[in-house]
Order: C-alpha cells, then sequence, then structure tokens
C-alpha cells in the first residue's frame, strides 16, 4: 500500500460536482430500497422482493460506465439499477406496486423492471436467465456491426449455473461486445461463496474462457466505475469480453422476508462496517468536494425525490383484471385459457 500522503486519493482529483451527483444517486437508491421495504410490510407490493441495500455503490459506478444506448441486463435485484439507468424512481415504484404506470404495465413486479428506451431488458427471476439472453443482444450488435455495449450483471451465485459457461465461452470465442459483472455479496440466499464455488475467487472462472477477469472494491464507486469504464470501452473497440467482479455486502437478508438468521452477527456487523454511504460520505469531506450540509441536503432531496415515487405509485390505478392475459403470448394461441381468478372453469357444469 502507497504510504499516506505519496498518493493522491482518486476522490480529491475527481470533478466534486460529479463525485456528488454519485452520493446523491446512491442516497436515492437507499431511501427508495427503504420505502420499498415499508411497502412490502404495508402489503401495498407483492411477490418477491430483493433490494440492493449495501451493494449502492456498485450500481452507481457500473451504471456511471455506460452509455446511455447500452443495454443492461440483470437478475431480481435491480430497482436500483433501473433507476440509475435513467427511469423514473416513480415508474419503478409503481410497478412494485402493480399499477398500470409502472415499467411494465405493473405486471412484471420486483423482479422485471424492463425499458426499452432506458435500454434495461430485464430484470429476470430465473437465477442465470439473464445471461444467455445478454449474450446473445451482444451477438446481435456484432452482428449489425454496432457501437453498443452489453452489460450483464448477476450475483456470485449464479456463476455456478451452466449458462454462464456455455455464455461466457461463446462470447470468448466469437468476441462479443459484453461485460459480465458478477455482484459478489458473498451470499447465494444463504450459501456463501466458499460452500458453492470450487473457485471463490471468481473473476477467475473467466481464464478457464481466455476472457479478461478482474475484480474490484464494490464499496468503492469510483474504483467500480473506473474498471467498469475500461472493461466497457474495451469490449466496445476491441471486441474484448470480460468478466468483472465486484465485492460487497447485502445489508439485509436475501429478499424483504428473509431475517437472515444463517448470517453470524460478526458478518452482519462486517457489512454494515464497509456500508457504502458512511464511506462515499467521508470521502468526500476528505477531498474537500462538499461539507457536511451539503452532503445533508443532497440527502434530504434524495428521500423528498424517493418519497414522490412512493406517492407516485399510491395514486397510480391498478390495471383492469380484464387485461391480464394481454401480453401472455406475443401472437395468439389456440385453445388459451382466458378465464379469470374466480370464474367457473367450464362454461356449463360437466355431469357424469
Ligand atoms: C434456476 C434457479 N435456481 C434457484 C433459484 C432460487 N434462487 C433465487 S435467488 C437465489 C440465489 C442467487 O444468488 P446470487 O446469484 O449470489 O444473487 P444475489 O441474490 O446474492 O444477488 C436462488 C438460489 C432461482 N430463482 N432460479
Ligand atoms: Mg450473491
Amino acid at each position: 500500500m502507497a504510504k499516506s500522503g505519496t498518493k493522491k486519493s482518486p476522490y480529491a482529483t475527481e470533478d466534486p460536482a460529479t463525485l456528488r451527483g454519485y452520493y446523491r444517486q446512491m442516497a436515492l437508491i437507499r431511501r427508495f430500497e427503504e420505502r420499498a421495504a415499508q411497502g412490502y410490510t404495508q402489503a401495498k407490493i407483492g411477490g418477491y422482493c430483493h433490494l440492493n441495500l449495501g451493494e449502492e455503490a456498485t450500481v452507481v459506478g457500473l451504471m456511471a460506465a455506460l452509455r446511455p444506448t447500452d443495454y443492461l441486463f440483470t437478475n431480481y435485484r435491480e430497482h436500483g439499477y433501473a433507476i440509475a439507468k435513467g427511469i423514473a424512481p416513480g415508474r419503478v415504484m409503481a410497478e412494485l406496486y402493480g399499477r398500470t404506470t409502472g415499467t411494465s404495465k405493473g405486471w412484471g413486479g420486483s423482479m422485471h423492471m424492463f425499458d426499452t428506451e432506458a435500454r434495461l431488458l430485464g430484470g429476470y427471476g430465473i437465477v442465470g436467465g439473464q445471461v444467455p439472453v445478454a449474450t446473445g443482444a451482444a451477438l446481435a450488435i456484432e452482428y449489425r456491426d454496432g457501437d453498443d455495449v452489453v452489460m450483464c450483471q448477476m450475483g456470485d451465485g449464479t456463476t455456478n449455473i451452466g449458462a454462464f459457461h456455455e455464455s461466457l465461452n461463446l462470447a470468448a470465442l466469437w468476441r462479443l461486445p459484453i461485460v459480465y459483472v458478477v455482484v459478489n455479496n458473498h451470499l447465494g440466499m444463504g450459501t456463501t461463496v466458499e460452500q458453492a464455488a470450487a473457485e471463490p475467487e471468481l473473476f477467475r472462472r473467466a481464464a478457464a474462457y481466455r476472457m479478461h477477469g478482474e475484480r474490484v472494491d464494490g464499496n468503492d464507486v469510483l474504483a467500480v466505475r473506473d474498471a467498469a469504464r475500461r472493461l466497457v470501452e474495451r469490449a466496445r473497440t476491441e471486441r474484448e469480453p470480460a468478466l468483472l467482479e465486484t465485492v460487497s455486502s447485502r445489508l439485509r437478508g436475501h429478499s424483504v422476508v428473509d431475517p437472515a438468521r444463517y448470517r453470524a452477527s460478526e458478518d452482519a456487523q462486517k457489512a454494515k462496517d464497509a456500508d457504502p454511504l458512511p464511506r462515499m460520505r467521508a470521502e468526500l469531506l476528505a477531498a474537500k468536494a462538499a461539507d457536511e450540509a451539503g452532503l445533508d441536503a443532497l440527502v434530504a432531496e434524495a428521500h423528498t425525490e424517493a418519497d414522490a415515487a412512493v406517492a407516485y405509485a399510491d395514486d397510480s390505478p391498478h390495471p383492469d383484471a380484464k387485461t391480464l392475459f394481454d401480453y401472455t403470448y406475443a401472437t395468439p394461441v389456440a385453445g388459451e385459457t382466458r378465464r379469470l381468478p374466480a370464474e367457473a372453469l367450464y362454461a356449463e357444469p360437466v355431469h357424469s
């Protein structure tokens, strides 16, 4: 490690307004997720719900490395990504609330944010489901000689899914413009990385495909952004795919209903100590990019924005039950049942 004073912190040389913007976005995601957890306990949100709490620096750093026209695929822990990719927080919250103003008209819910304009192509609930599809999108870009890049986010547990390996193999072989990002929060539900992965240094898995792999501190927004930027630009200009591993921690359970009793209290404390928000705050103060009052004002703004998202969702209409089947299939399917819940199974009673 460099002696203190010999190497300037990257926070001291970065544009202060950019840094404050990152902090504000992280604070927005933090508040948004806390409000989502609250909405769930109020039964305003149904289904599954996984939060980005503790992963805000990773989310903001990764999204800062993309152009608006680059594509993003994620797992089900994607609310923060949707916001940082440019989707209005109100539309994200409305999706959680199952309202028509949501990104997927309220049919998707927490795990299925989707917005072609923002180029967020999901939101996948099947572990690893996004990985081959994202690889296909990169193939489409390559086939059309396009200039965009695909970022494919996933968790540590996903690197044990077969499709992960098939996808990396093809991406390396065909030189596709894609960056795979493994958000290593040390846990796949209650299973640790060491329990599940024979090679627990996950970035090394890229080596099996002669792909570049690297690991970065996921609690450091600038470290994440700079690594992602480098790899994204290499994928764009040299058709060199890569695997980036960001290491951070989940601050709560796997989903909002998981009390995480499997977690040792020291481990939970370690995650708390590494919380990226206080850390970013300390970095900004040390770099004199902001003062306490300025940062408090940014946090207050972020809270107001998240609270407005909740109000927007609350005021938005529920979908009409008659539209339940509108998007089940892309084209009509013969014999498809359109029975609504509580409707009789058969038009006529069946007698033997
Ligand atoms: C194919 C498949 N198997 C199992 C599950 C159940 N499941 C949901 S999330 C999860 C853990 C995934 O962990 P990781 O990839 O590390 O992502 P994280 O939740 O930590 O972000 C599992 C096993 C699933 N959704 N899909
Ligand atoms: Mg995980």
